[in-house]
């Protein structure tokens, strides 16, 4: 019995599994899916068609009968992978059954009662990983696939499912391998005069300090591709902000009075542009706390100011603006509302410090020009598909940069540490790929995935 597992799953490679590979409920097709060894025998005993499932050429599609013992169940259709050219790298049989929650339960209940085991969740994928099928970073990408919240997120992941970054892993790891021997031989063997120009090396190696660099700022500049962009409206309490986070959104989500102090919790939509998923948020104006419940209101404002990614400061144009009391980050547009009833003299220089925009929530005037400077700044700050897409991914490129930038540190003076933190980035490489699967590491990426997938 060969068991691999993480944390306190252990799994049984040897065993066939099953889960239902599409989202439980109703559905016109619901796909069952078994994997492993006995997939193929365990089909057989309960398909009836026109072969036996043992004679079917892989990948090739088969109508016939499902059977409960000698009672027939459903009409499905059967598709066979042959080992290794599937998903997992194993014999996979799929059902195509009529979506139902009695009829995918009741079909794995018969590949169970047959012999299958129920699948833990990501454990398919988990196999694929074990049978060579994919690397760790391979493996990644499809949850990220899964759950992609916009376009350039799921071009991002699709480019990593295709050996994009593994394959610029694998190349980084093959060129330091190789100043390390080189530096490791010009250690150990000094009177051999083996060939290792320094400054040469230190170029090679800021070079790769550089594409580092690089890759992460990618990455922090583009997290709001996969997280959402967040745009926070904030501001003066009555200045018209739950009517702009209406007129944003398009339907009456906040609630809007003339009463000073009327949105308390903050209140968010979510909504995509030009393939940014974004997320906006309205909250409760700010200023001299009326009672308990605004300032709660208003720390929970100020929260959500310290992690938007873009902020609508909302002002009332139409009177004199009070003194604001807010440090304006780079990340903020001073929205001027209520131009409808004229802009106050006294505010015309202060609009003149910031970049404004000029709108009327009431009557809608200036939302467009609000939408397309919101797609410009969010176009402004994200670039091609990043090469990387996860946290973890970003941790260990972090840890990587360290590793060089100390190797750089140590080459003239201390050669052997610099082989040391040479061999570290390598072995940070190594994870990176999951070329060592520890059982956290697993644990921490297939407890993620769906049933069934
Ligand atoms: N004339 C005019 N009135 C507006 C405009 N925008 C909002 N108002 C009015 O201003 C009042 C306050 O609007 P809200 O959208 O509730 O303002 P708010 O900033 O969310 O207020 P708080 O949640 O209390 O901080 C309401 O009576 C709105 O109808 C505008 O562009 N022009
Ligand atoms: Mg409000």
């Amino acid at each position: 019995m060969s068991e691999i597992g993480f944390n306190r799953l252990r799994l049984n490679i040897d065993d066939t599994i099953v889960a239902c590979a599409t989202p439980p409920g109703r559905g016109a097709i619901s796909i069952v899916r078994l994997s492993g060894p006995r997939a193929i025998e365990i089909a057989e005993r309960v398909f009836r068609g026109r072969k036996r499932v043992g004679e079917f050429k892989s990948h090739t599609a088969h109508l016939g009968c499902i059977f409960d013992g000698e009672l027939r169940f459903e009409r499905v259709l059967l598709l066979l992978f042959r080992a290794p050219n599937s998903y997992t790298g194993e014999d996979i049989v799929e059902f195509h059954l009529h979506g139902g929650r009695v009829a995918i339960d009741w079909l794995i209940e018969i590949l169970v009662k047959n012999g299958a085991r129920p699948a833990e969740p990501g454990e398919f994928t988990f196999r694929a990983l074990v049978n060579g099928k994919m690397d760790l970073i391979q493996a990644e990408s499809i949850e990220e696939i899964i759950s992609a919240q916009s376009r350039t997120a799921l071009l991002s992941s699709v480019s990593r499912l295709e050996g994009r970054l593994s394959e610029w892993a694998r190349r980084l790891k093959e060129r330091l391998w190789d100043i390390y021997t080189r530096l490791e031989a010009s250690i150990n063997f000094p009177e051999d005069e083996i060939e290792f120009d320094i400054s040469a090396v230190y170029e090679e190696l800021s070079k790769v300090r550089e594409e580092l660099e690089t890759i992460c700022a990618n990455y922090d500049r583009n997290r709001f591709v996969f997280e959402g962009a967040e745009i926070v409206i904030a501001g003066p309490k009555n200045a018209g902000k739950s009517s702009l986070f209406n007129a944003i959104v398009g339907e009456n989500r906040a609630i809007v009075s003339d009463i000073p102090g009327t949105t308390r919790d903050i209140v968010e939509a979510h909504f995509e542009l030009d393939n940014i998923p974004v997320v906006l948020y309205d909250t409760a104006g700010l200023g001299k706390p009326s009672d308990k419940l605004d300032s709660e209101g208003q720390k929970r404002a100020y929260e959500k100011l310290s992690s938007a990614h873009l902020i609508l400061f909302v002002v009332d144009g139409s009177v004199k603006v009070q003194k604001i009391e807010f440090k304006f980050p780079a990340k903020t547009v001073l929205v001027v509302n209520k131009i409808d009833l004229g802009v106050a003299k006294e505010n015309e220089k202060l609009f003149a410090e910031y970049r404004t925009i000029k709108t009327s929530a009431l009557l809608g005037t200036g939302i467009d020009e609000l939408l397309l400077f919101i797609r410009n700044y969010l176009a402004a700050n994200h670039c091609e598909p990043p090469l990387i897409g996860t946290a973890r991914q970003r941790e260990t490129i972090r840890h990587l940069k360290n590793n060089i930038e100390r190797a750089m540190g140590y080459l003239e003076t201390q050669a052997e540490l610099s082989a040391e933190e040479l061999k570290s980035a390598i072995e940070n490489l190594s994870e990176l790929l999951g070329e060592n699967l520890t059982p956290d590491l697993l644990e921490s990426i297939f407890s993620r995935f769906c049933i069934g997938k």
